[in-house]
C-alpha cells in the first residue's frame, strides 16, 4: 500500500468538495479529493438551478465567476401560481436582492476546470474510501484505485461525499443525532430544448399537484410535476409529461408551454434530513452529506456552499493564525443556517404539494396559507428573503 500526505482529504467531487478544494488551494493548503465515480458520471448528473448571491459571490471570489457572470440569469422575481392564476413575488422589490439561474453542472464544469488548470489532484473512480482514526490527531483515508491499496495521512477530512456517502456512515451511532421527514411523493423532472414558459420561475399548486417552471437558458427548459413516489420514468412518455405539466398551470401560462422531446427525465425522491453535530474530531460533515432539503426552496446547493464558506474560513484560520476557534465553531454556525433552510423547504414544500393524507381541513389551511401570503406584503418578504438567501 503506498502512502502519501496532504493536509485536508476531501471525499468527494461534487460541489461542496469541489468547491472547499478550490477555496483551499488559493489559499496554498494542499488538498486531495477523492471521488467515486468517473469525471463524466458526476458531469452528467442533473440538479440544482437557482443560485443565491451568497453562492454567486463566494463562486466569484473562489475565481470561477467567469462564465457564471456571462451566462448566468439574473431573476428578480417568481410567480407563485394557484387557482388558475399567477402572482408575481418581486424579490427585488422586496429585500433588494437577486437569485441566478445557472446550472450547478456548470458550476461542477467550472470548478473541474479551475481544479485542472491549477494542477491539484483530484482521484476519480476511488474505490471503498474510508475516513480512519479522525477522533485522535493521525487522521487518515484509504481507498483502492485500480485494484491498488492506497493511504493518505492528514490533518483534516472533509465529508463532502453526499447523503449516500460513507464519511456520515463512518461515524458511531451514538455520536451523532439525525432529523428526518420523508414527503410521500416525488418530482419527476425534465430538460428540454424548448425556451422557458415564462422569463422567470412558476411554482404552481394546482388540485392535480405540484409543478414547477424552471430553465437553464432560454432554449433549454427544466420542468418538475409531483408525482406518486412509486411511479416508473418509464410510465412518463414525454406527451403525458407536456400534458400534465399544462393541466397544473394557469390557462394563460398553459398556452405558452413549447413542447419538445426531452433529453433527460428523472424521479427524485423529496426528503428533509439533518445530522448533527457536523464535526467528530478531525472529520467534519459538509453539504449534503449532512442535510437533505426538498427541492421547492431550491436551497440544498446553497446551503451546501454556506457549510464550504464557514469550513474554509475555519481552515484558513487554523493554518494561518494557529487559531482553533473557526473550526470550533463550525458546527453551531453550519447548523443555524441549516435549519432555517430546513424550515423554509419544508414549508414551501407543504403549502405547493398536494398531500394525499391531506383533510379537509388541511387543504382549506393550505388555500387560505396561500391567499394570505400572495395578499400580504409582509408574508411575501418573508418568503422572498429566505428565497434569495439568508445573511451568513
Ligand atoms: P453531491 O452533489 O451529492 O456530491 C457528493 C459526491 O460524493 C461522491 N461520493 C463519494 N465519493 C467517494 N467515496 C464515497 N463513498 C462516496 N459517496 C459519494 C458522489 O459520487 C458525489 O460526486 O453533494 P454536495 O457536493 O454536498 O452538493 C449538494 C447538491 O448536489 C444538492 O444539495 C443539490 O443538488 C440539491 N438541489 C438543489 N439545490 C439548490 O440549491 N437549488 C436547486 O434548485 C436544487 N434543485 C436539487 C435540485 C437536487 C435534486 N436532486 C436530484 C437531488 C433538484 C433536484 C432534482
Ligand atoms: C431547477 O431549475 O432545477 C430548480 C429550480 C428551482 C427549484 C428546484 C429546482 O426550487
Amino acid at each position: 500500500m503506498s502512502v502519501t500526505r496532504t493536509k485536508v482529504v476531501i471525499i468527494g467531487a461534487g460541489p461542496s468538495g469541489l468547491l472547499l478544494g478550490q477555496i483551499l488551494d488559493r489559499a496554498g493548503i494542499d488538498n486531495v479529493i477523492l471521488e467515486r465515480r468517473s469525471k463524466d458520471y458526476v458531469l452528467a448528473r442533473v440538479r440544482a438551478g437557482v443560485l443565491e448571491q451568497g453562492t454567486v459571490d463566494l463562486l466569484t471570489a473562489a475565481g470561477v465567476g467567469e462564465r457564471l457572470a456571462e451566462d448566468g440569469l439574473v431573476h428578480h422575481g417568481i410567480s407563485l401560481c394557484f387557482d388558475r392564476s399567477l402572482h408575481r413575488i418581486d424579490l427585488t422589490e422586496l429585500t433588494g436582492k437577486a437569485v441566478t439561474v445557472y446550472g450547478q453542472t456548470e458550476v461542477t464544469r467550472d470548478l473541474m476546470a479551475a481544479r485542472e488548470a491549477f494542477g491539484a489532484r483530484t482521484i476519480y473512480e476511488a474505490e471503498a474510501v474510508t475516513p480512519l482514526d479522525f477522533d485522535g490527531v493521525s487522521p487518515r483515508v484509504t481507498y483502492v484505485k485500480d485494484g491498488v491499496g492506497h493511504e493518505i495521512a492528514c490533518d483534516f477530512i472533509a465529508g463532502c461525499d453526499g447523503y449516500h456517502g460513507i464519511s456520515r456512515a463512518s461515524v458511531p451511532d451514538g455520536a451523532i443525532a439525525t432529523y428526518e421527514r420523508v414527503y410521500p411523493f416525488g418530482w419527476l423532472g425534465i430538460l428540454a430544448d424548448v425556451p422557458p414558459v415564462d422569463h422567470e420561475l412558476i411554482y404552481a399548486n394546482s388540485p392535480r399537484g405540484f409543478a414547477l417552471c424552471s430553465m437553464r437558458s432560454l432554449t433549454r427548459s427544466r420542468y418538475y410535476v409531483q408525482c406518486p413516489i412509486d411511479d416508473h420514468v418509464e410510465d412518463w412518455t414525454d406527451e403525458r409529461f407536456w400534458d400534465e405539466l399544462r393541466r397544473r398551470l394557469d390557462p394563460a401560462s398553459a398556452a405558452r408551454v413549447v413542447v419538445g422531446p426531452s433529453f433527460e427525465k428523472s424521479i427524485a425522491p423529496l426528503r428533509s434530513f439533518v445530522a448533527e453535530p457536523l464535526r467528530f474530531g478531525r472529520l467534519f460533515l459538509v453539504g449534503d452529506a449532512a442535510h437533505i432539503v426538498p427541492p421547492t426552496g431550491a436551497k440544498g446547493l446553497n446551503l451546501a456552499v454556506s457549510d464550504v464558506r464557514y469550513l474554509s474560513e475555519g481552515l484558513i484560520e487554523h493554518y494561518g493564525e494557529q487559531s482553533g476557534a473557526g473550526l470550533d465553531a463550525y458546527s453551531v454556525r453550519a447548523l443555524a443556517r441549516i435549519w432555517k433552510a430546513v424550515r423554509f423547504s419544508w414549508w414551501m414544500t407543504t403549502m405547493l404539494h398536494r398531500f394525499p393524507q391531506a383533510t379537509t381541513f388541511d387543504q382549506r389551511i393550505q388555500e387560505a396559507d396561500l391567499a394570505y401570503l400572495v395578499s400580504s406584503r409582509a408574508a411575501m418578504t418573508s418568503l422572498s428573503e429566505n428565497y434569495v438567501g439568508l445573511p451568513f
